[in-house]
């Protein structure tokens, strides 16, 4: 039974039941209009709650019916049944009320939730609109503006806001059915009229709403650059202003079976499945128990140490620092100081917030002041040896079942964990940076590392409101690795005959943030440099190697940091803009290097940079460092901002084809060398028709 019938006294409750997330699944809508038919139908019946079973309302349409045809009844009738309804309906909401399942509440004459409840139409998020009436119920019940928000964002709202906008008549405490039924007896006894949205006028409609929908549209294409369901749903709530609502409801629904098979549409579920899918490894049970996470410690105040500490204090979980100098401690509680302030003044945050933030951070006098953390996250200077010296020490100070963990994002986790005595506790936890702003957390995991200590990492993730990614140990771990290819050619190309800004116009084309060279002017030239000293031991003689950025970092240009890098940048600027003495030392690098340069189209240049990363990815795969290619793809969205309606590049490569990609990679293998050299899984799947991420 999806949706349970019940009555006490003159009141009928359907509750909807059907785990995990109560998604309207074809059952479910039956299940609804059935029982309100009969509630409608038995003459006891006065007043009518519709809820769901356990923590949630309705998260939605089913996704997974979005690649099937549709199945009567469709939800925008069933929703019109309840609309139409002579009886009273109320909609009583505990969690999340999203996409559909808020359409369905708008459906209803009455709305109240729990203080937990979560309002929502984030249709766009999947690349499509609000289908059954949200477009057109939601400004007639809120007015334009904040109606235009909601969808447009995605984002839903708690239930203070909702109560504020009007969405919710009432915030409840206590037990949802028991409050239901006493608001429902109310709006009885008092007579409360019906109210129906479909029938009501839109507030302002004939004000200057346009200037409303022209800043949105501005706003969309700043916030999702490419994307095309934000744009639609600006059209179509452009729509519901000027069309009766029954028209403007036909239109939506023109347009979303329109997007519904659209590639961004498919790609964008495609993310969200992906996603989901990163959290499960297959030999961690569910239930498996993470350690207590009460405390933590982080080593090293530096840009990523700083910006982990802020992780902590963000979620509310208080952490000490440690620094080898006083001095160096200083700079970095400044520094976060200066980023809480910025976000004062963003007015992200309130004043009292940051004090509270702040007073969760504190100093470490030594490593005896660590003894009682929870999880120690070591973000200290890259280099193997002082890791090890760190990973002793922790060893010696901290408590037994305190899991010890390395931010370092290219070194053997192995030979650290074997510098103390728990190499069950110890594990990778690479942050991003800025680590207080990138959501995605790649957990590198030992080949000592316990699984308790795995699934603690995972539940640190959520709490830290990131996406943990689990991965194995090879230099660079997943996402750097992979990324360190589209990065490599992208330095060769310029050494070939590209220029900087021309092969990041390219990427940010097609989607990404910035171009790999305005992301190395922010990640500090001297940043690469000291990386690349990292490898010179163990880099074969033969092997190509672009010498130009060292001769960047040679003339002090630093990136960013130090107004030069790829790019120059007027004082307190972030703008990257080309300059000639870049072009000269490119210029003199090629020649220095033996290379004629010569010019490079577009295609060649995101094909040499993607199908880098591509056939990396698939090298990562088949070793197992990676768990799934949806994994990488999840560290590409969250770690380097791929464009999500792309997929990611292992989804990307599949709709590329991968007979198209291998063809690629094997042309520059015979035109570049080793680097090229292809994956066997690459050219096993391209020669079977296979893909990367179908199945
Ligand atoms: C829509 O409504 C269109 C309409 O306008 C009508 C058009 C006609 N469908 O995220 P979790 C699964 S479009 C199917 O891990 P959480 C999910 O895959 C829809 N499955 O939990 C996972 O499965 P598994 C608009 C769904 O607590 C499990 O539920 N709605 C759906 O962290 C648990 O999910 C949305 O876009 C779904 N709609 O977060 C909401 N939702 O266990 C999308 C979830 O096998 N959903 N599943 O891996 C969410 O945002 C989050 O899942 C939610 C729960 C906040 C609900």
């Amino acid at each position: 039974m999806t949706v349970a019938y019940a009555e006490h006294g003159s009141i009928a409750t359907l509750t909807l039941d059907n785990p995990p997330v109560n998604a309207l699944s074809v059952a479910v809508r039956q299940g609804l209009r059935d029982g309100l038919r009969r509630a409608l139908a038995e003459p006891t019946v006065a007043a009518i709650i519709v809820m769901g079973k356990g923590r949630n309302f309705i998260a939605g349409a089913d996704i997974r019916e979005f690649g099937r045809p549709p199945q009567p009844p469709r939800l925008v009738e069933v929703i019109a049944e309840i609309e139409a309804s002579a009886k009273p309906v109320i909609a009583a909401i505990d969690g999340v009320a999203l996409g559909g399942g808020l359409e369905v509440a708008l459906g209803c004459h009455f709305r109240i939730g729990t203080p937990r409840a979560q309002l929502g139409l984030p249709e766009v998020k999947i690349g499509i609109i609000p289908g059954a009436g949200g477009v057109e119920r939601l400004p007639r019940l809120i007015g334009i503006e904040p109606a235009l928000k909601m969808m447009v964002s995605g984002d839903p709202v708690r239930a203070a806001k909702a109560k504020e906008l009007g969405i919710l008549d009432a915030i409840v405490e206590g037990d949802l059915a028991a409050e239901a039924r006493a608001f429902a007896e109310r709006v009885l006894a008092e007579k409360r009229p019906i109210r129906r949205l479909g029938q009501m006028p839109i507030p302002g409609a004939d004000g200057d709403w346009r200037q409303l929908i022209e800043a949105q549209r501005k706003l969309a294409s700043k916030q999702n650059r490419g994307q095309i369901s934000p744009q639609k749903v600006i059209d179509c709530v452009a729509n519901a202003i000027t069309l009766p609502f029954d028209q403007a409801v036909a239109e939506t629904i023109r347009v979303i079976n329109e997007l519904i098979p659209s590639e961004q549409a498919k790609a964008l579920r495609y993310a969200f499945f992906a996603e989901r899918e990163a959290g499960k490894v297959p030999d961690i049970e569910a239930g498996t128990a993470p350690r207590p996470l009460r405390g933590a410690a982080v080593i090293g105040a530096g840009t990523m140490g700083a910006g982990i500490a802020m992780c902590f204090a963000d979620a509310g979980i208080p952490v000490r620092i440690l620094e080898s100098s006083a001095e160096a401690l200083e700079k970095g509680l400044a520094r976060i100081g200066k980023l809480y302030d910025e976000m004062v003044q963003k007015g992200r945050i309130g004043a009292a917030e940051r004090e509270k933030r702040l007073g969760l951070i504190a100093k470490a006098a030594g490593y005896e002041a660590l003894g009682e953390a929870d999880i120690v996250i070591e973000a200290a200077f890259e280099e193997m040896a002082v890791k090890r010296d760190v990973f002793a020490k922790l060893d010696a100070a901290c408590k037994r079942d305190a899991v010890l963990a390395s931010n370092t994002s290219y070194l053997d986790i192995n030979e650290i964990a074997a510098a103390t005595r728990r190499p069950e506790s110890v594990i990778g936890l690479h942050f991003f940076s800025p680590a207080n702003v990138m959501k995605l957390l790649e957990i590198v995991r030992g080949k000592a590392t316990g699984k308790d200590v795995v699934a603690t990492a995972q539940a640190l993730a959520k709490m830290l409101g990131k996406v943990g990614v689990v991965c194995g140990v090879c230099h660079g771990f997943v996402a750097n690795r992979s990324r360190g290819a589209m990065t490599r050619e992208a330095n060769f190309l310029v050494d070939e005959g590209a220029l900087p800004h021309e092969v990041d116009r390219v990427l940010y084309e097609f989607g990404m943030p910035m171009g790999p060279f305005a992301v190395a002017d922010l990640a500090g030239i001297d940043v690469g440099w000291r990386v690349r000293r990292s490898f010179d031991a163990t880099r074969r003689k033969d092997e190509r190697y672009s010498p130009t950025a060292d001769r960047l970092y040679e003339l002090g240009r630093y990136g960013q940091k130090t107004g030069k890098g790829w790019y120059r940048y007027e004082p307190g600027s972030r703008t990257p803009l080309p300059d000639p003495e870049v072009e000269a030392v490119i210029l003199k690098s090629s020649k220095d290097q033996g290379i004629t340069r010569r010019a490079i189209g577009e295609d060649e240049i995101l094909a040499r940079c993607l199908y880098a990363a591509v056939n990396e990815g698939a090298k990562i795969l088949e070793e197992g460092v990676a768990l799934r290619a949806s994994d990488i793809d999840v560290m590409w969205l969250y770690g380097f901002g791929f464009p999500r309606w792309r997929g990611g590049p292992m989804y990307w490569a599949d709709t590329v084809g991968l007979g198209k990609v291998y063809d690629g990679v094997q042309r520059f293998h015979r035109e570049q060398g080793t680097f090229w050299t292809p994956a066997p899984l690459l050219r096993r799947l391209a020669e079977s028709g296979g893909s990367f991420t179908a199945g």
